[in-house]
């Protein structure tokens, strides 16, 4: 902006000032861009040809000409501030204008922007010639400055040494927006840095591993992270990587036992079945993903692009590397076959009350084999409990609706002590060594804000995470603001804050909050998703952020909008109830991984606990609900975060093709609003965004007063600048060393000074037609 002021000199100060009336009428009246929504909601730059009280003429570019309600309009930015590389060097930071800024950067493939302190990353669905060795060694020399995950990562490196503060890269996003890819990046460059041990290696070759078992394609996105991952990098007092810690939200179980048309369950399951040697194939009895039922109901069972063998071999070496032992692979690869096996297995009825027993078939066989148990013991475990009744144990039969939910949830819970299991063998092969003296930053990559037709409980406890993570964004670049504020001198209360303490109330609450409500429920034996549905109704309608729905149903207004809720399934998900005699059976097994899955989860019942059979003493296993266990681990997670220096990553995603080339305004819109890069900008805007010293203020606009300014100092140009233009006194605050304005107040001021300069330019030119 600096160099349009530079015709400026040849021009004398008293020169302006006596011209200033004459200068002004030069310039074309209203002649100003403006942002025009179309009514396919498209936004569109026009100019204003003129304007008379409520209504204004536009014309587009084409040489359309429309006659609008002035209110309708919404102030665009000069030219020269196209594409900028901070939307806070907008002068005019309305939504329009920042999708144009974004896409206008994007269509260069320049799909990193910053928004103040945030990093707004635009999916390019291609490759993009951002990465790798020159750009890392570019961005550690500072040779380049534009917006990267890398420039990120590297005020981060610094900000720890320098500050002796652990720091934190948190990166959100709705699902297939690039948060993965992000981490991923991050990670590379954190590598590459802080590299030379080795274990960096290591680290790297997590990502292979958690995204095998942890990852998904959905119909959002072929590589969907179903889990969530903080991963705590280690450094040394010289700089170096020493070591990491993955910390995991729970991951979506369901998928194990169901997924959607289109969908897949986690990625091992085909890479296991393509790319296994024959010889553990035919150990493993394994056969073609289509005959097995778990992996059929998605009826998807490739990936375009994706070679499923080839990951297998990935995936292997990278458990080399990160030292699971050969012997311990096979046994995972058992587990995995026994999953796939346990779905296979049907039940015959035994008699009119619709008992039954398990076939022993083939899969029955498999099964007990592959977890090293009795085919009796298996069957029993499938299709009986036993239960206590007064001092009696007795057996009870199962129905047929009972054994499959047995026998699914048997497979679940295989899968999720498997998941957690890998995750501390990886963790063991990281750990830092007992002196842990140096610092640490973590990188944060959980599953996004998901809004669909249908939400169940996966999105319910997805988007609570992102509740709380949004909490976390809020409340720290509010703090930020303040400081700068107080420093200052600035009376910062009159900044009003609007943060969603609400919402995470209306989860949180006890006893009256969703998460309660929905425990409590959870261990009445008569408990059902309708009573549950009825009970929110009841105890939470006038919380402002809760609205109860037509049947089962319930919305939530979330930071990121709404969201209906259908709680069909709510009280089984979060029971997760895993008969006793199920980890009975898993703690007498042969091989030693169900024995250790069997133990841990014993583990987890000494905590409080739920469980239908709870209240009347029964055998269940009683675990902690998923709900209260995902809190618990959501708490510790953030509770790391809290003490460290965090950076934020936005990712976006501009198409739902996962295509690349193509920027859907709506969508883009629609998520920087939800994913709070408006909020940002909002936070900004109800403070005093734009920042100018005194004496830069003075220059800049000094010559637009109408008095001789010229010996006074720069706060008192700048007070009387403020006078002359009638820049109303809540619209500004002068600070000790800065004036603090609001959104807009400067790109008025701007426009009159270009306006001004403008001016002087044609009587300049003119002046020197007459000359000529
Ligand atoms: P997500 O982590 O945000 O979704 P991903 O990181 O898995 O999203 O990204 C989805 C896909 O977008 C990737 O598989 C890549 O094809 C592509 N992509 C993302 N970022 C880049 C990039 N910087 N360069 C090239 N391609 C990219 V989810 O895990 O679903 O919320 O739960
Ligand atoms: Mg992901």
């Amino acid at each position: 902006l600096d160099s349009a002021a530079a015709p400026l000199p040849s021009v004398s100060m008293s020169n302006i000032e006596r011209r200033w009336s004459d200068i002004t009428s030069y310039a074309p009246k209203k002649k100003v861009q403006s942002w025009f929504q179309l009514p396919n909601g498209k936004w569109e730059l026009g100019k204003i040809i003129s304007s008379s009280g409520t209504e204004s003429v536009i014309s587009f570019p084409e040489g359309k000409v429309l006659k609008v309600n002035s209110d309708s309009l919404i102030p665009a930015n000069p030219d020269i501030l196209d594409g900028v590389d901070d939307l806070m060097q907008l002068s005019y930071l309305n939504e329009p204008s920042v999708l144009y800024n974004l896409q206008y950067r994007y269509n260069q493939d320049m799909i990193y922007t910053k928004a103040g302190p945030v990093l707004v990353a635009v999916n390019p669905f291609k490759e993009v010639p951002l990465y790798g060795n020159d750009y890392i060694q570019a961005y550690k020399n500072k040779s380049i400055e534009s917006p990267h995950v890398y420039a990120i990562a590297d005020t981060a490196i610094r900000e720890m040494s320098r500050d002796e503060v652990n720091q934190s890269i948190i990166i959100s996003g709705e699902s297939g927006a690039g948060k993965t890819e992000t981490a991923k990046i991050a990670m590379q460059y954190l590598a590459a840095l802080g590299g030379g041990s080795g274990i960096e290696y290591e680290i790297l070759k997590t990502n292979p591993i958690l995204e095998a078992f942890g990852n998904a394609k959905t119909l959002r996105n072929d590589n969907s992270s179903r889990f969530g991952k903080l991963i705590e990098i280690h450094f040394s007092e010289t700089g170096k990587i020493s070591g990491a810690k993955i910390q995991t939200l729970l991951c979506e179980q369901s998928r194990v036992v169901q997924c959607a048309e289109g969908e897949r369950s986690y990625h091992i399951f085909y890479q296991l079945c393509a790319g296994a040697p024959s010889a553990l194939k035919e150990k493993l009895n394994l056969k073609n993903v289509g005959e097995y039922n778990y992996l059929k109901q998605g009826n998807c069972y490739s990936i375009s692009g994706v070679d499923d063998s080839e990951q297998f071999r990935i995936v292997k070496e990278a458990l080399d590397v990160v030292h699971v032992s050969k012997e311990d692979q096979e046994s995972v690869f058992a587990m995995l076959a026994a999953v796939l096996w346990l779905g296979n297995v049907s039940f015959t009825i035994l008699d009119n009350e619709n008992h039954v027993e398990a076939v022993a078939d083939e899969s029955l066989i498999n099964v007990a084999k592959l977890i090293g148990c009795d085919i009796a013991d298996l069957n029993l475990a499938l299709s009986t409990r036993k239960m206590r009744v007064g001092n009696d144990n007795i057996v009870q039969k199962l129905t047929l609706s009972q054994a499959i939910v047995t026998r699914d949830a048997l497979a679940k819970s295989i899968y999720a002590c498997l998941f957690e299991w890998l995750v501390d063998q990886i963790n063991k092969s990281l750990a830092v060594g007992k002196r842990r003296t140096g610092r640490s930053i973590s990188i944060l990559d959980i599953y996004g804000f998901e809004s669909f037709d249908r939400n169940s409980f996966e999105q319910f406890c997805i988007n609570y995470a992102n509740e709380r993570l949004q909490q976390h964004f809020n409340r720290h670049l509010f703090k930020l603001e303040q400081e700068e504020y107080i420093q200052d001198g600035i009376d910062w209360a009159k900044v009003d804050f609007d943060d969603n303490q609400d919402c995470l109330n209306l989860f949180e609450k006890k006893p009256l909050g969703l998460l309660s409500l929905l425990d409590e429920e959870s261990t009445f034996p008569n408990g059902t998703d309708s009573s549950f549905a009825n009970k929110l109704k009841q105890h939470l309608k006038s919380n402002p952020c809760f609205r109860g729905e037509r049947e089962k149903a319930f919305t939530v207004s979330h930071f990121a909008g709404e969201v209906t809720y259908d709680t069909s399934g709510f009280l089984e998900k979060n029971r997760d109830l895993l008969h006793l005699d199920s980890i009975q059976l898993l703690s007498s097994c042969l091989c030693h991984l169900p024995r250790i899955f069997a133990s841990n989860m014993l583990n987890q019942s000494e905590k409080p606990v739920v469980g239908p059979l709870h209240k009347s003493g029964g055998a269940d296993s009683q675990k902690l609900s998923v709900a209260t266990k995902f809190k618990g681990q959501l708490f510790q997670l953030m509770q790391r975060l809290e003490s460290t220096t965090p950076h934020f990553i936005r990712c976006i995603k501009p198409n739902n093709l996962q295509s690349p080339g193509s920027y859907e305004q709506g969508l883009v819109l629609q998520q920087l609003r939800c994913c709070g890069v408006l909020e940002v900008v909002r936070i900004s805007r109800s403070g005093f965004p734009t920042r100018m010293s005194h004496q830069k203020f003075a220059r800049r606009y000094g010559f637009l007063l109408l008095e001789n300014v010229a010996s006074r100092d720069p706060l008192s140009v700048s007070v009387a600048i403020l006078h002359q233009f009638n820049i109303l006194p809540e619209m500004y605050q002068v600070g000790y060393t800065k004036l603090f304005f609001r959104t807009g107040q400067i790109g008025a001021l701007e426009d009159t000074r270009n306006r001004t300069l403008h001016g002087i330019l044609r009587v300049q030119s003119c002046f020197r037609g007459h000359q000529a």
